[in-house]
């Protein structure tokens, strides 16, 4: 390691005194103006990571939904996963440590993480469209260089595309070509196959309007555009041109205030969806003819596409193991519906992506959602390979041509991380292939009435939960007088949990009515105080 240099470079990003931040469930974020040495040091930190497993890291600036003032950046592993938890911690510590402990620091990584720092290293570089992004960027770069590690910037790219890309690079192209160009191919071929397959016309269904929260979505969906002919009719809108990102609009907003978005003029009956700031969520909603506006999202998405594969499951006849991830978050109804109706075991774990990516690792298909939107399915290296080999060599007409449909969901689905351009290729090719109307989607099951708050409270840490977040632990007696406040309501349920991304308590309540809920979520509420 160049000391000289990194004492110079790292002089170039200084880290303002007393400013402690953590590498939390999305990364690190916050003001854009107060991260400059924190990507500086994941510049740093991506280098030993990449030493350390011998293949390339990516690294992605992005505050997601975040207003436009903020920004973040988070680590991708090889396989286009989330960074191990055991390195978020040397993420925090890297990024805490005074100008003068930055080289000890790195030292004691090396040291507890046996990184070689002969190693070649190899870094990729994506960003969302902030203002803020392109600067953070180049000092990500620099923290690359210091190290003496490689770099490919892809500039401007979704956050579930540079998740692919990683994943592509590190499989030697098994998974795809390494460039937007090898993305879209792959998306497009994939869609347009797995359409073929349909029986049912009606070209009025194939149209779709995007919420594009003003995002890098638009710019990718515009791009990709060219590889359709004509087989989906997407409108984009807030592409980002007029208003600032996530501004009255995109995937959070209209779960959280669940209205339609701003600069979206809805038809009664059109199907129409929203993308997050850095397209990794997606939910869709429409207006009905009373102009009453139904949301769907993640739960209903995640039963969309489980009543799709279950159907094909059965038809290729193999004994794969189904499963629904979700969490506390999900509506009752939705884990009603999977189990109760649709016969799919129900895993319930924490909130934030990681939680539920690696639950679903645990069976041949994995589907998970977060009410949120963000999700995908995740397919088991068996299950690929028998699905693939039916496709092939399978006689019986009806289980080649379920297999063949397996295989494009497996090539069209995003299997990294929740990618909101593929989700919805995805819920399109579902839509048509089963001659759905988004009402009949929403129909499936009404969601219970329920409330979301968020209470602020002296120290949020005082909060212990667990049973996947259902129930507090700490602080002593409040889990016993949720217990009671539930016991009021018909079909209710409620729990508290500290927030990853933010200096709050959140709340949670559904019941039969919506008075219910709400009067739920607020006597909760006042039980955390
Ligand atoms: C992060 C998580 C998201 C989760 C949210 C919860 C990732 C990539 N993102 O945005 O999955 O729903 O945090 O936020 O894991 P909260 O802890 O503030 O409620
Ligand atoms: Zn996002």
């Amino acid at each position: 390691m160049d000391s000289e240099a990194l004492r110079k470079y790292s002089a170039l990003h200084p880290k303002p005194a007393g400013l402690t931040l953590q590498y939390g469930t999305a990364g690190f974020r916050t003001k854009a103006e107060q991260l400059d040495h924190i990507v500086f040091r994941m510049g740093l930190l991506a280098v030993l990571r990449s030493k350390a497993v011998a293949a390339t890291i990516g690294i992605m600036v992005t505050a997601s939904h975040n207003p436009e003032e903020d920004n973040g950046v988070k680590l991708v592993d090889p396989l286009g996963e989330m960074l191990h938890p055991s390195w978020e911690e040397y993420a925090t510590q890297l990024a805490n440590a005074e100008e003068q402990e930055l080289q000890k620091v790195i030292t004691e990584i090396c040291q507890k993480a046996a990184v070689n720092l002969h190693k070649d290293a190899s870094v990729f570089i994506g960003r969302d469209t902030r203002p803020s992004s392109k600067k953070l960027s180049q000092s990500v770069i620099d923290g690359i260089q210091v190290l003496g590690g490689q770099y490919h910037d892809y500039g401007l790219v979704t956050t579930p595309q540079l998740h692919y890309m990683v994943c592509c690079q590190n499989t030697q192209g098994q998974y795809g070509k390494a460039t937007l160009e090898g993305y879209y191919e792959k998306l497009s071929k994939a869609f347009m196959e797995l359409i073929k397959q349909s029986h049912c016309s009606g070209e009025s269904q194939r149209h779709l309007k995007i919420d594009c929260a003003n995002g890098i979505g638009a710019l990718k969906l515009s791009e990709m555009k060219p590889y359709f002919p004509q087989e989906v009719l997407i409108h984009i809108y807030n592409d980002g041109t007029k208003e600032k990102l996530n501004h009255l609009c995109g995937a959070d907003f209209v779960k959280v205030h669940q209205k339609p978005p701003g600069g979206l003029d809805m038809k009664p009956n059109e199907r129409c969806c929203s993308f997050d700031g850095d397209a990794d969520r997606i939910v869709y909603y429409y207006k009905d003819t009373a102009g009453h506006f139904h949301l769907i999202d993640g739960d209903k998405i995640a039963t969309l596409i489980s009543i799709f594969l279950k159907d094909l499951l059965a038809k290729v006849k193999q004994d794969f193991k189904m499963a629904v991830v979700q969490t506390a978050y999900a509506n009752g109804n939705s884990t009603r519906y999977l189990q109760e109706t649709l016969k799919v075991p129900v895993h319930c774990v924490k909130t934030g992506v990681k939680h539920l990516h690696h639950k679903a690792q645990e069976f041949d298909v994995g589907v998970y959602f977060e009410a949120n939107g963000h999700g995908t399915v995740l397919f088991s290296k068996a299950a690929e390979t028998k699905i693939r080999q039916l496709v092939k060599e399978e006689n019986d007409d009806e289980r080649r041509e379920a297999a063949k449909m397996l295989e494009n969901v497996m090539n069209l689905i995003n299997q990294t991380v929740g990618d909101a351009v593929s989700d919805m290729l995805v819920i399109e090719a579902i839509l048509a292939l089963k001659g759905l109307t988004v009402q009949q989607w929403d129909a499936l099951y009404t969601d219970l009435p329920n409330r979301l708050l968020k209470v602020q409270v002296a120290d949020r840490r005082v909060i212990d939960t667990t049973d996947a977040e259902r129930r507090a632990l700490t602080p002593p007696g409040l889990q016993e007088k949720i217990d009671t406040l539930v016991k009021k309501y018909k079909l209710s349920r409620a729990f508290v949990r500290p927030s990853g991304t933010e200096d709050v308590v959140r709340i949670y309540a559904e019941a039969d009515t919506q008075e219910n809920a709400d009067a739920l979520a607020h006597e909760v509420s006042l039980a955390v105080f």
